[in-house]
């Protein structure tokens, strides 16, 4: 069974005619946009905004139409995936490398849907390494600075080679095993020069599609 593509499909449910949405990345986010692909092959009427530049390239592979996120006032809708959810809707975002532009995107919409596997609904945040985009200017005084606060960073790479994001960044992953306050740690992270923006998306999820083997959840936060 595969649940990543149950929970994908099942957030589309919630894409009207007319609406602007917001396109996630990512390998579950990909099976919402097949089936958006799917649907405007069909008929259906949206404009797409994109969060990367490889969900660009797959909106263009299915002919979905797509404005540039300065060419509207608000997004209607964005569905996207997620590495980690809290049970307040709380999660920790950037495990494929695209956080910036995704925060950016989310931050316009007026509601967010993250589509999961049922396993990334965790207690407390912070298993998941917390991807941090920062400058590539001065970035090994970065990573001193975090290593010093004992948040055990590790500059991402992409085989030998520094992962580059599509905002022209580097990202470090901090391996923190546990986030006792996420809003306390995103306002120390940002405060830091040369952090550009963290991956913990606080507060901004409506609702979670959740897939597990015995059903598909639309769990709604707010
Ligand atoms: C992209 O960088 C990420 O924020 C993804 O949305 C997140 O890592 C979830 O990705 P998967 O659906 O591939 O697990």
């Amino acid at each position: 069974m595969n649940l990543k593509k149950l929970a994908g499909e099942k957030a589309v449910e919630f894409v009207e005619n007319g609406m602007v949405v917001g396109l996630g990345s990512g390998t579950t986010a990909y099976y919402a946009i097949q089936k958006i692909g799917e649907k405007v092959r069909e008929g259906l009427k949206i404009k797409c905004i994109c969060t990367s530049f490889h969900t660009r390239d797959l909106a263009d592979k299915w002919n979905i139409p797509c404005l540039d996120i300065d060419e509207v006032d608000q997004i209607d809708l964005t569905i996207d995936g997620v590495d980690e959810v809290d049970p307040d809707g709380n999660g920790i975002k950037g495990g494929g490398g695209a956080l910036l532009l995704e925060k950016i995107v989310a931050s316009r919409s007026v509601q967010n849907i993250w589509v999961v596997e049922e396993r990334k609904l965790i207690k407390q945040l912070g298993a998941f390494p917390l991807p941090v985009e920062i400058m590539p200017f001065g970035h090994q005084h970065l990573l001193r600075n975090f290593t010093r606060r004992n948040y055990h960073p590790e500059l991402r790479k992409k085989g030998n080679e520094v992962y580059i994001t599509d905002g022209g960044h580097f990202l470090a992953d901090l391996h923190l095993g546990y986030i006792e306050d996420p809003f306390q740690l995103d306002m120390e992270l940002k405060k830091i020069p040369g952090v550009l923006e963290t991956g913990l998306f606080l507060n901004m999820v409506n609702k979670v599609v959740s897939a597990s083997h015995d059903k598909v959840e639309v769990l709604t936060f707010r």
